[in-house]
């Protein structure tokens, strides 16, 4: 019976954050409408980079396609589509892209009481190989009505309300937490819809797989290279760990999420923040991760806990299995500590 109640008892995503919200009595289902304009774009992105194989269909910025028509990059096309969705639903305020230099400010008879802070199509640079992408989110909600400034979307990772993010891969896979956990969604082309396919995830207390980008160790700091060297040459007799690096976060963190281990781009001394954004790429998945059981550190902090001074800025980031980010903790206190 468990089979027929799958097919016909269909946990969609918008049903599942539907029956989460109706345990909120303040609930009154702006976040349901906000998601699904989110679950849109999503939907809209999948679609595109599936056919982005085909050239000549989608195009890259410059070339014009079959109808002769000027085509955009994906990343510009897929931010169009997430920001004339997001100010469509009515539900937002403020917009923070990384394909746009400056926040958008909804207009007053649009406005709602959420901010989304994303990277419409994260790891784009990969689109031509066939790599997976993302689209990474996270989600604010304004403390009281006033009249939206900047700084109500400079705030720490740990006052989101919500996040995820959506893997353009073999299969088109949603990950969202609203706080109360993290739950996967996989599309049915068939249906148009996300069903839950990955319910309750937590990742595993330890991994054996780290992911970093190793042509940049030359430039890192003591205790990322000491533990680098750890996973490949630990000293404890334990095996060595398995070296899975992607170069497209969503997918790099998505697996790190599904079997275990540590994702890190770490500071070094060309960048001294790190590569990876604040707002739309660190929070967001720092808040997945703790959700599911794991850590998220920048090399000085707990990564929600900063404060973000501008929308575009960086930060190292280690992110990954609960005692395994211990590890990497205990490195960076003693090098405090010998300082
Ligand atoms: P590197 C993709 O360009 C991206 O922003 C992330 O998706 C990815 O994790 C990182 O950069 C890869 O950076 O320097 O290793 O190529």
């Amino acid at each position: 019976h468990a089979t027929e109640a799958h097919q016909t008892d269909l946990m969609t995503i918008t049903r599942f954050v539907l029956n989460e919200q109706t345990k909120r009595p303040e609930s009154r289902g702006d976040f349901t409408i906000l998601l699904n304009h989110i679950v849109l774009g999503c939907k809209f992105v999948c679609s595109a980079v599936n056919k982005a194989g085909l050239a000549k269909l989608i195009g890259l910025a410059g070339e014009t396609n079959v109808q002769g028509e000027e085509q955009k990059k994906l990343d510009v096309l897929s931010n169009e589509v997430f920001i004339k969705a997001l100010v469509s639903s009515g539900r937002t305020c403020i917009l923070v892209s990384e394909e746009d230099e400056e926040a958008t400010f909804v207009e007053p008879s649009l406005r709602g009481k959420y901010s989304v802070v994303f990277d419409p199509l994260d790891g784009s640079s990969n689109i031509d190989c066939g790599v997976s992408i993302g689209t990474i989110f996270g989600i604010y909600m304004l403390k009281d009505s006033h009249e939206p400034t900047i700084e109500d979307v400079l705030q720490p990772g740990k006052n989101m309300v919500a996040a995820g993010y959506c893997m353009y891969g073999s299969s088109c896979t949603l990950v969202l937490s609203t706080g109360t956990g993290v739950n996967g969604f996989t599309l049915d082309p068939s249906l148009g819809e996300f069903i839950l396919t990955h319910p309750n995830i937590k990742i595993p207390k330890k991994g054996k797989i780290y992911s970093v980008n190793e042509g940049n160790a030359k430039n890192w700091d003591g205790p990322t290279a000491k533990y680098v060297e750890k996973c490949k040459f630990p000293k404890d007799g334990s095996p060595a760990k398995s070296l899975r690096y992607i170069g497209s976060m969503v997918a790099d963190v998505h697996r790190t999420l599904l079997y275990g281990g540590t994702f890190l781009y770490p500071a070094d001394k060309k960048s001294p923040n790190g590569k990876l954004r604040v707002l739309y790429e660190v929070f967001p998945m720092s808040f997945l991760m703790e959700q599911a059981g794991g850590q998220a550190f920048t090399g000085k902090l707990r990564a929600l806990d900063l404060v973000p001074e501008k929308i575009h800025e960086r930060s190292p980031i280690f992110l990954g299995s609960y005692d395994d980010i211990e590890e990497i903790k205990a490195l960076y206190a003693a090098e405090e500590k010998a300082a």
